[in-house]
């Protein structure tokens, strides 16, 4: 297997977290995207949506979408487990890993596509989708909040992939210099604290 991945980018940064919590080594191939590396026919073949990450797999396929590719990973290898033990566990950090990528990770894109000079000419940009989004990320961001409380993980006393997609989240919301909600002290708590953990720097 070999994972197709962008260092500056939220999704392959999701997996490559997930990968060291779990302390599976897969070999990395960078794909160049602010280069358009994904974009080139030969790329499109792999993922005809032009995006990263990419497992490639042993048989020569390609599975895509960065969330498949940690439950594919995870089926694979069940310990420790990192989606919970229990039926009503395993929900419960979906759940939680859903708000984070929809709540966060896509909010910030939003704004960040709208906002930012890098993409003015590229896309049209609006200021009225970016507060709507922004809107929508407080809210998120409070949700999570209430919910991660005291505990030092997103989803209780132990990591698992919500914490692998909220990390990616909040340091996209930090390269595309978007404010989160200061009255946010858990998360922000649980940020600082995530980021002491050898894979925040995978
Ligand atoms: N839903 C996909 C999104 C993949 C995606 O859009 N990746 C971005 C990087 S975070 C990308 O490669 N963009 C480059 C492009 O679309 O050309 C996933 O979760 O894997």
């Amino acid at each position: 297997m070999k994972l197709y991945d962008f260092a500056m980018a939220p999704n392959p940064k999701k997996v490559r977290v997930y990968l060291a919590e779990k302390g599976i080594s897969l070999p990395l191939e960078p794909v160049n995207i602010a280069a358009g590396e994904s974009r080139t026919p030969e790329f499109l073949k792999k993922n005809p949506l032009g995006g990263v990450p990419v497992l490639e797999l042993d048989d020569g396929s390609y599975l895509t979408e960065s969330l498949v590719i940690i439950e594919y990973l995870e089926e694979l290898h069940p310990t420790p487990p990192m989606i919970g033990t229990s039926p009503l566990e395993r929900a419960r950090v979906r759940e939680l890993e859903r708000i984070a990528e929809l709540g966060i990770l896509q909010r910030v894109g939003t704004i960040f596509q709208n906002t930012s000079p890098f993409f003015a000419g590229r896309v049209k940009q609006s200021a009225d989708a970016a507060e709507t989004a922004r809107n929508q990320l407080n809210t998120a961001l409070k949700v999570l909040d209430a919910r991660i409380g005291n505990h030092p993980f997103v989803a209780g006393d132990r990591p698992t992939i919500a914490d692998c997609t909220l990390l990616a989240a909040l340091e996209f919301a930090e390269f595309g210099q978007v404010a989160l909600d200061p009255s946010c002290t858990n998360v922000a708590r649980w940020l600082r604290d995530f980021k002491q953990r050898p894979s925040a720097q995978a």
